[in-house]
């Protein structure tokens, strides 16, 4: 079973197994989480992706799926990245973002990680609304087994979204 924790604070500063990153279907980098991991995880993971994308993901990784490459400089062992769907208010996408946290513990667990660090994924570029993302994204964490992992550790950059999270853990975890 995995235990969800909330911190608030910086994604790229965890000492954890594996940081789930909130790529694009590129995996070639972008802004945001995205950004910031490879300017502080430096050229490997990038090296990495482009590999990835010469191989299997030759059309880029599509959204809800997720993969996994070295962690380079980063106080981690790998980085899973995963691809958030853009918010859309017309077309419900939330199996697309549910599916970003199974497909990123499911990546996670086969290489045997026990601590993962997620950020809010969607809800910056994409625009996702925070208090719907983190009723998807706790939820599902939660309602996913794990072999090996045994900490799910959201990281909210600011208080703001820390505080919206923590209601939605109150929430779910009262059953309302
Ligand atoms: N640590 C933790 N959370 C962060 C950090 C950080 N260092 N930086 C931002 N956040 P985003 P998305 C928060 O935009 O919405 C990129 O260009 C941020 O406040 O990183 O899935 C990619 O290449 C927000 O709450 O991801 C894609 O093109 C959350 O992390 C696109 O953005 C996610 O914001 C993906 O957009």
């Amino acid at each position: 079973m995995t235990n969800i924790t909330l911190i608030m604070g910086d994604i790229t500063e965890q000492a954890v197994d594996a940081v789930v990153n909130a790529a694009n279907s590129s995996l070639l980098g972008g802004g945001g989480v995205d950004g910031a991991i490879h300017r502080r995880g430096g050229p490997e993971i990038l090296a990495e992706c482009r590999a990835l994308r010469a191989s299997q993901y030759g059309r880029g990784l599509p959204a809800g799926q997720a993969v996994a490459t070295t962690a380079g400089r980063l106080p981690a062992r790998w980085v899973v990245h995963t691809v958030g769907p853009v918010w859309s208010g017309t077309e419900d996408r939330s199996e697309t973002l549910a599916s970003c946290y199974r497909e990123s513990l499911r990546v996670a667990d086969g290489l045997g990680a026990r601590t993962v660090a997620f950020p809010a994924v969607s809800t910056g570029v994409y625009r996702w609304p925070l208090a719907d993302a983190a009723r998807i994204a706790l939820s599902t964490v939660r309602d996913t087994p794990t072999d090996s992992v045994t900490e799910a550790r959201f990281v909210l950059f600011g208080q703001d979204a820390h505080d919206v999270f923590a209601e939605a853990l109150r929430t779910l975890e009262s059953g309302h």
